[in-house]
């Protein structure tokens, strides 16, 4: 086989790609390792930044969104009994989406299989050759027969995920990486229950928690646990005790309780591969970094990401320029570090540190108290969390 643009990975990042790509007339093929059922139920990311809701409006996949995405105006934090209230809207003008990444996967998928571009499933990439010439290869498994098949490409675009193999091809000279693993995780589940009015963070003496949603019926909460804690250590009657515990609603008249019915470990890291690029590989998403999923921003970021390869893949197949291509990577990575610093900043400000002194987490809650009541504060949290505007996408 033979494309433009070989796209490793169905991910936010390599499907937004494949649209926006389709968009500009420029031919990709997408290959995903995984089923398509199983891409479609991976439970993961749920906050939409305005500029990834615009990219779904842009690309003509926001319709269910538009059905059931709920916008959120507010965001909470608590520590100590209190409760910092962000106005979203009256801090920034702007409100955040909650949809879940699942959905979005979904939409993306319809629309890719509805226009009948390729988008092949359980069909993993094996290999990458010849990224230093103009012709680099794909080498995959197909999911038909098994044989290994090659697609030629003008370009490769890696966004397989941090556990993919696109970056295990660049040389190790070529490039950086930066990483921060921290030593305790998110057990995340969806349960039948009445959400909270707001998105809410809790920093308590018992650990973090987040209460989030996916729909009015649906709540999504996250406690922190150590890094080496498996979901099933935690049935039904232990997690709503220690959510109830964390989130100061020891009477339980706030949270409502239901049914559980998933429950998932992600661990927590930041990670940063410097360039996200080596000849003719562009690497977007989880492939080149990752936060820590305390700024909910790492499938934002991906189609931040998306966006800026997209525009260099046009501008070369248009105007035959590689300004745009030889940019990515530094045009990502403005946004990125910015974003690594957003994410790593919620997570020290809100989570239980077993290393902490006594000092270090007096110094902690002196800063949420801090922010409790400044409105400069406020407000440079809600910036953020609400997205970074104007930077070179
Ligand atoms: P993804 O990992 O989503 O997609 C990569 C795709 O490439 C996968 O489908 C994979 O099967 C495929 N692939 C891998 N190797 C391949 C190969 N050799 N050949 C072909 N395909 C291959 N972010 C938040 O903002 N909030 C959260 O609460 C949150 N929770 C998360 C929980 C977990 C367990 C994980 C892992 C991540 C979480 N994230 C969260 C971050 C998440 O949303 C990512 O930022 C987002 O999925 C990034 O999208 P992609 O870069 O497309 O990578
Ligand atoms: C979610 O709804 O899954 C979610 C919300 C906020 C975060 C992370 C995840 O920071």
């Amino acid at each position: 086989m033979r494309t433009q643009v070989g796209i490793i990975g169905a991910g936010p990042a390599g499907l937004f790609l494949s649209h926006l790509l389709h968009q500009a007339d420029i031919e990709c093929v997408v290959l995903e390792a995984r089923s398509r059922a199983h891409v479609e139920s991976r439970v993961r990311a749920g906050v939409l930044e305005p500029g990834t809701v615009e990219t779904m409006q842009a690309l003509g996949v926001d319709r269910r969104l538009k059905q059931s995405g709920m916008v959120d105006h507010g965001l909470d934090m608590r520590f100590r009994g209190r409760t910092i209230h962000l106005d979203l809207p009256g801090l920034t003008g702007k409100s955040v989406m909650i949809y879940g990444q699942q959905e979005v996967v979904k939409d993306l998928i319809a629309a890719r299989l509805a226009v009948g571009r390729p988008l092949l499933f359980e069909t993993p990439v094996v290999a990458l050759d010849g990224l230093d010439g103009d012709r680099p290869k794909l080498r995959y498994r197909d999911g038909n027969d098994g044989e290994e098949r090659t697609l030629e490409c003008d370009f490769i675009a890696g966004c397989d995920g941090y556990h993919g193999v696109s970056r295990a091809f660049v040389p190790k000279e070529a490039f950086r990486t930066y990483e921060q693993a921290y030593d305790f995780a998110w057990l995340g589940v969806l349960a039948r229950a009445k959400p909270i009015a707001d998105m809410t963070y809790s920093n308590s003496e018992r650990g973090f928690a987040l209460c989030s949603r996916r729909s009015m019926e649906v709540s999504r909460l996250y406690l922190q646990v150590r890094a080496d804690e498996k979901a099933e250590e935690w049935p039904d009657v232990r997690f709503w005790d220690e959510l109830h515990a964390r989130m100061y609603d020891e009477a339980r008249t706030e949270i409502a309780e239901g049914e559980i019915f998933q429950r998932d470990v992600a661990h927590l890291r930041a990670f940063v591969m410097s360039p996200m690029q080596y000849g003719r590989l562009f690497l977007a998403g989880d492939a080149a970094h990752i936060v820590p999923p305390t700024g909910a921003k790492g499938l934002n970021l991906a189609v931040a990401d998306a966006r800026i390869m997209a525009r260099g893949l046009t501008e070369f197949y248009r105007a035959g320029s590689r300004a745009g291509l030889d940019a990515f990577s530094e045009r990502c990575l403005r946004r990125v570090w910015k974003t690594v610093r957003f994410s790593t900043m919620m997570t020290g400000l809100l989570h239980k540190f077993s290393s902490h002194t006594a000092l270090e987490r007096e110094l902690q809650l002196a800063e949420l108290a801090y922010i409790a009541g400044s409105h400069a504060a406020q407000k440079s949290i809600a910036e953020q969390y609400v997205g970074l505007f104007g930077e070179g996408v």
